[in-house]
């Protein structure tokens, strides 16, 4: 596979981990890890109730991802995997430059354009089966 114009991933943004319950995971991290839960919020869209886990100086987060309705992305992946690591997304600093840039090299991005994401955050997922079998987000913080 030729790379045409290479996407340009500024860091690690978040882990993602399907959980089952969110406010038990979110006292492990904290009481048990010493981690600190920096944000919570519900994405319907997304099927998600999530917090981010801040470690360290904070730039690379840990996005707890519990389901919010049966049909959810999440419910389907902990009825067939259970609880466990299920993304790795990645900063870019531009969405859409970055999708076209794998589009044209053939990969799947699961959205035609990005959705809002954790924090208005603006994001769009690589099908695993083109990233080597891994959930890989991209996403362009609110306000670039
Ligand atoms: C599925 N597969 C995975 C996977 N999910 N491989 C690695 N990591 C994952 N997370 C594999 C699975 O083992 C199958 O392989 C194949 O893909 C088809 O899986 P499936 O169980 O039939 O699932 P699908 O195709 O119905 O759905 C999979 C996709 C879905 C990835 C398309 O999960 C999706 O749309 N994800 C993007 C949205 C999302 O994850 N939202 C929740 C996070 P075999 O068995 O055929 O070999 S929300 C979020 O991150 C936010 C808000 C944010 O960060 O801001």
């Amino acid at each position: 596979m030729s790379y045409v114009k290479p996407v340009g991933l500024l860091r690690v943004d978040h882990v993602g981990i399907a959980v089952r319950d969110l406010d038990d995971t979110v006292r492990f991290y904290e009481d048990v890890l010493g981690a600190t839960c920096v944000h919570v919020e519900e994405n319907a869209e997304q099927g998600v109730r999530e917090a981010m886990i801040s470690v360290g100086d904070g730039t690379t987060q840990v996005q707890l991802l519990a389901p919010s309705s049966p049909e959810s992305t999440i419910a389907k992946f902990l009825d067939k995997n259970g609880p466990g690591l299920q993304q790795l997304a990645y900063t870019v600093a531009d969405i859409h430059e970055a999708c076209e840039s794998l589009r044209a090299v053939g990969l799947r991005l699961l959205y035609d354009s990005p959705k809002r994401g954790t924090a208005d955050s603006r994001i769009n997922f690589i099908h695993p089966k083109d990233a080597g079998g891994v959930l890989v987000e991209l996403v362009e913080p609110a306000g670039n």
